[in-house]
């Protein structure tokens, strides 16, 4: 394959230029060599610098003239025709959305090419390198010194390109087309409510490892009664008969196995005197896995979570989800998407100021500081795939990309005691094409990860023969753990008052989880609680729900919408939403709404309620 490809790629630039891998492989804790900071870059709606005249493109061509930017190339003659100058074009940071680095980029969807040069990390002739993308949104062509590496969709999960003997010592140039056009059959597709920022949003790092090295591992309490862990490494590499050693130190354990041609090796063993992870203790202890010449290091909380008829158990007690649901964004310093841990930080301090015990972190894979932080600071978190409303249900192109997106989130956190739940759809209509997408979805979920918890934020209807009782029924709900769904009475289902009549059906034998309620209300702006956009309206709103909420049957948890004020181009109204989403229960600088208060309180009366401070009986009524 490889000579093939050497021959072919002297055929045209991009001949070998495969899918990326977005084949789980643990990063987070390596030392790397960063690429973050400053690249330079073009913007280039006309897509001028990836297509010729005749609109093909330049790399499917033998010999890319000096025009296609992925050439990065320079005049080298006075009378040289080259219409781009990677060195004269504006900067921008990385990670970072472009939208809010340049004012021109505010609304723009299209492509910008990003530059970086750098040189070689020290390495020895028999190490392998990678270069890793923590996610571009939404599709990267990927070039090293004018060759195609590659291309990835997808704008929240990791990828990454191995560059083993394709770098330079100096000077490499690593360019990226990067393009955020929204597609019809693209996850998401055209519609959401959310920015669609564009650019390489999270960091990108050179990955140094020997040529057989940890790639991934798996670590779960499986047992509860016999404190008994289930492990696996997988070592890239390997020809088979190598040894890996997996120690946890501070719990004494030290095991070894030996892997077999796959690379693979399973390890089972009990620590009996350990602590589990929870909200109120989030103790992680440190593990070590190495192989020849290979350590790979990291942290993990042990704990279990599963439903018991209509209860939601944490180490087998009772738990009450106090959620919140929050965007990956953060306004207060010029906006965008989360650039830092700092920032991610910041997200989750607020959750706790609410005492939250929970957070969703819609509608996409979030960065990984953001759940590694909520490993650390004793959050439970539910992670989903940007299945979003309408999705091309019957294409399967669509479908396999939403499936990469699942596994490429899954491999990356399935190690976070704090991701209780992956959520596989938000909200999408019910039809035979949309069962049979999401159908398989769960099945892939399951044979991924069956430790976890499956659920999906579905929709209500009433009852044809009492408009009063609202029903929660979905065949989807019957493939799923956790029944959870979203309900706007009071914003856009009638006044918050309606909310104090409204009675549920929901008919299945499994907890309930509310994943959102929630009315906008522009921070500062005060008036009577009729009065829409107050924060008084938003302030009645979350009372009357919350007070609904609790007559639920088998009511596990809750996530209000949302955290703070979101930007959305859905979201108009001059003076009022400008742009933004306002149903925060803080505004997007961080300034707490009467709501945030309301829910605060509610939060403190649930927490109270059953063991440690922390865990409540699911469905147990209102709180004190
Ligand atoms: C929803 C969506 C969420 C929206 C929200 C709203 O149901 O799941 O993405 O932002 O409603 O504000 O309308």
């Amino acid at each position: 394959m490889f000579v093939l490809c050497w021959l072919l790629s002297l055929w045209a630039a991009g001949a070998c230029a495969a899918p990326a891998s977005d084949a789980p492989m643990q990063v987070y804790t390596r030392a790397t060599q960063s690429l973050d900071g400053e690249w330079k870059a073009i913007v280039d709606p006309y897509e001028n610098g990836y297509y010729n005249y005749r609109y093909e493109p330049f790399d499917r061509q033998p010999e890319p003239p000096p025009g296609a930017f992925f050439t990065d190339s320079k005049m080298r003659t006075p009378s040289e025709l080259i219409e781009y100058d990677f060195d004269k074009s504006i900067s921008l940071q990385v990670p970072g959305d472009w939208n809010t680095q340049d004012p021109r980029l505010y609304y723009y969807e299209g492509s910008v090419w990003y530059r970086k040069k750098f040189d070689a990390p020290s390495h020895r002739p028999s190490d392998r390198v990678f270069v890793h993308f923590g996610a571009v949104n939404y599709r990267a062509d990927v070039y090293l010194n004018g060759r195609k590496l590659g291309v990835h969709e997808g704008g929240f999960t990791p990828f990454r390109f191995e560059v083993t003997g394709r770098l330079k010592d100096a000077g490499n140039s690593l360019v990226l087309k990067v393009d955020n056009k929204r597609h019809a059959d693209g996850v998401p597709t055209l519609n959401t409510d959310w920015w669609n920022y564009g650019g390489i949003t999270r960091s990108v790092e050179l990955v140094v490892v020997p040529a057989v090295f940890v790639r991934d591992y798996r670590l779960a309490l499986a047992s509860l009664e016999d404190r008994e862990v289930e492990g696996s490494v997988l070592l890239d590499g390997a020809q088979g008969g190598e040894r890996v050693v997996l120690s946890l130190p501070e719990l004494g354990i030290r095991e070894s196995a030996e892997v077999a041609a796959d690379g693979r090796a399973g390890f089972r063993f009990r620590v009996p005197g350990a602590h589990l992870w929870s909200p109120g203790n989030p103790r992680l202890y440190r593990v070590e896995i190495a192989t020849e010449g290979d350590t790979l290091v990291d942290r993990v909380g042990l704990r279990t979570i599963a439903a018991r008829g209509r209860q939601l158990l944490l180490n087998g007690e009772p738990v009450f989800l106090r959620g919140i649901s929050v965007h990956e964004e953060y306004s207060a310093d010029g906006g965008g998407r989360v650039r830092d841990a700092q920032q991610a930080r910041q997200l989750l301090q607020w959750a706790k100021e609410l005492d939250a015990n929970f957070v969703r972190l819609a509608h996409y894979p979030h960065n990984e500081h953001i759940v590694r932080l909520a490993d650390e600071m004793g959050l439970l978190a539910w992670s989903e795939i940007p299945v979003y409303w309408t999705i091309d249900w019957t294409n399967e192109a669509t479908y396999r990309n939403a499936q990469d997106q699942l596994a490429a989130m899954i491999g990356r956190d399935a190690n976070r005691a704090s991701v209780v739940v992956w959520s596989l759809a938000n909200e999408t209509p019910v039809s035979e094409a949309r069962n049979r997408f999401l159908s398989r979805l769960v099945a892939k979920a399951r044979a991924l990860d069956d430790t976890r918890l499956l659920s999906a934020a579905m929709e209500k209807h009433y009852r044809s023969d009492d408009p009063d009782v609202a029903v929660v029924e979905d065949p989807l709900a019957d493939l799923l753990d956790l029944v959870s769904f979203n309900q706007y009475i009071g914003w856009y289902d009638g006044p918050p008052e309606k909310a104090d009549r409204v009675r549920w059906e929901i008919p299945y034998d499994k907890p309930v989880f509310v994943s959102e309620f929630g009315g906008d209300a522009l921070q500062g702006l005060h008036g009577d609680a009729g009065q829409i956009w107050t924060e008084e309206f938003q302030e009645n709103l979350y009372r009357r729900t919350l007070a609904m909420l609790d007559r639920i049957e088998g009511y596990a948890g809750v996530s209000p919408w949302i955290l703070a004020d979101f930007r959305s181009p859905r979201r108009l109204l001059p003076g009022i939403q400008d742009d933004y989403n306002r149903k925060g229960v803080m505004s997007e600088k961080g300034v707490k709404k009467k709501a945030f208060f309301v829910l605060r309180d509610y939060y403190r009366g649930r927490a109270g309620q059953g063991g440690g401070g922390d865990v409540a009986a699911a469905g147990a009524g209102p709180p004190p």
